[in-house]
This record gives C-alpha cells, structure tokens and sequence, in this order.
C-alpha cells in the first residue's frame, strides 16, 4: 500500500507520524465509553507518575469515531458497544501498532457486565470467551465463508492480574468465564427488551446453563476481543465489573455515583498491573 488510511481513527500514515506519535506505546487499554477512557488516561497518569509537557492537556487523538487520549506508553480508547465496534477498532489499532513499529503491546479490555451468580460491583478477570451457543471462538463471514478463529486469553496474563488484587478491597476480584453476546435484550435472556417471547423459566433455565459452563459474567466484546488478539499474536486481558446478578434481576438499577466508583475498579487492577511492569523495565 502506497498510504494506509485508518479511517475510524482519523489517522493515516502519510497525514500522521506514526512512528513518532506511537512508536513508545507497551500498553493499549480499550473500554465502551469516551468518558471512562478520558478519565483511565487521567488515573494512569497520576498512577504512573507520568508529566505532560508544561502547558500541555490531555486532548483525544481521535475525534471520530472514537476517542483516544495517550499517556506516555499507554494508549486508552474507547471502543463503543457490541462485536463490529470492537471488531473494526481492533484493525485500524493492529494497524496501527504495526505502522508505529511497536512491539508486544499488551491489550486491555476495561469493562463492565453483568454477573451470573456474582454479587454487583464483583470484578471478573475472564480466563475464557464463549458466545451466546458457548463456542470459545469467533464466527465471522469473510467473503462469503463463515470463518471461525479461537477466542483464546493469555491464561499467564489472568493470574498475574488475579495476584494484584488487594485482599482489602471491599469486593471480589474473581477469574471466570466471560459470554459475549450481540444484543443487551433478547441476546442475554432480558425479559425487559422490546421484545419477549419466552418466559422467565426459559431465561433462568439458559442463565444457569451458563454458569453450569463456568460462566460469570456477561458482556458484548469478549469474543472478537480474544479472537483477534490471538490472532495477531498479542497478549491480552479482559477485565470487567459486574453492575448487576442477573440471576437477581434484568435492570440496571443503580445510581450513577455507584456506577462510577464500581467502574474504576478494573481500570485500579490494570492500572497497578502497568506501574508494576514499567517499574521492572
Ligand atoms: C457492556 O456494556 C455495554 C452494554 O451496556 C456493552 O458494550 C458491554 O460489553
Ligand atoms: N453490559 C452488558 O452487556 N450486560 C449487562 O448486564 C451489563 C452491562
């Protein structure tokens, strides 16, 4: 390619240095929202103890599609909801790493979920990806072929954040199974979609089936997330906070104040994972 234009970022490789702009980056942390990145990037720096130039603010990469704010060696962007999100943020960032000429990045994913069988604000280190039909891989068409890639997690990667977590903590740090699903309503058994036709039975009956697998938590990117990574060969990590147990309820019922301090609770984990790996470099 003469040029590679990264489209949903806003970047390209002749319009942008990127080795210049990336080329010092160890550590790529994605998670839903513009906001909870913007406020990562700031708690990663303090944690970090990482200065600006003088004068110089936090300001987003991006402006597109996404939102990205960079932090010396770590890159936090938000990455929307759901597969195809993640799915074409997952390219262009690839790309990205690849043009900017870093090396082993280690990827982040700093959600939240909803918990099956796990009290709210439980954070979940996921040791395993599965789908709606708990396959442990990504299905996916690829001109005109369903192509099916291991949803794969660095195991190495889940126990050293396990080993991280503070036992002083007021909650859980737990390793788990992670379900992906494509929709928040029907596709994770809600019976306060829309639409509902089936009944609460049929909703637990799959709930529990899921935990039987060893299923903790529920989201909507783990698959493609774990696929990918595996794929390029990058070590990656998801870990999400649980709003609520869906054996208890299908709404999300609690106030932005708890949603917010429940919310930096993975990015707490990773943040002390990256000062832990900076300092031994
Ligand atoms: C968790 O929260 C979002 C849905 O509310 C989705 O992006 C996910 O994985
Ligand atoms: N995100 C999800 O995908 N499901 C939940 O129940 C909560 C957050």
């Amino acid at each position: 390619m003469g040029q590679d234009i990264l489209y949903h970022l806003a970047m390209g490789t002749e319009s942008h240095n990127l080795v210049e702009m990336f080329g010092d980056v160890k550590f790529v942390c994605m998670g839903g929202t513009p906001q909870r990145m913007e406020n990562f990037a700031h708690y990663v720096m303090k944690e970090i103890d990482f200065n600006l130039p003088i004068g110089a603010t936090l300001i987003d990469l991006s402006q597109y599609r996404y939102s990205m704010y960079k932090v010396g060696p770590v890159l936090s962007i938000s990455h929307g909801m759901g597969i195809s999100s993640i799915g074409i943020l997952l390219h262009e960032i690839i790309k990205l790493m690849f043009h900017a000429k870093v090396k082993n990045p280690i990827f982040f994913r700093i959600g939240t979920s909803g918990g099956v069988g796990v009290k709210g604000g439980t954070v979940v280190i996921s040791d395993t990806a599965c789908d709606e039909l708990l396959n442990n891989y990504y299905e996916t068409p690829i001109v005109g072929n369903l192509v099916k890639r291991p949803a794969i997690l660095d195991q190495s990667l889940v126990q050293e954040l396990k080993a991280l977590a503070d036992p002083e903590d007021p909650y859980d740090v737990v390793t788990g199974g992670t379900m992906c699903a494509n929709d928040f309503y029907e596709g994770q058994g809600r019976l306060d979609g829309a639409f509902c036709n089936y009944s609460e039975k049929d909703k637990m009956d799959y709930l529990k089936k899921l935990q039987n697998h060893g299923v903790k938590n529920i989201e909507m990117e783990v698959v493609p997330f774990a696929a990918m990574t595996h794929h390029a060969g990058i070590r990656a990590a998801v870990v999400c906070v649980t709003f609520l147990d869906r054996l208890k309820g299908d709404q999300v019922d609690i106030s932005k104040e708890v949603m917010n301090e429940w919310q930096v609770r993975p990015q707490k984990l990773v943040a002390k994972y990256i000062k832990k790996l900076l300092k031994a470099l």
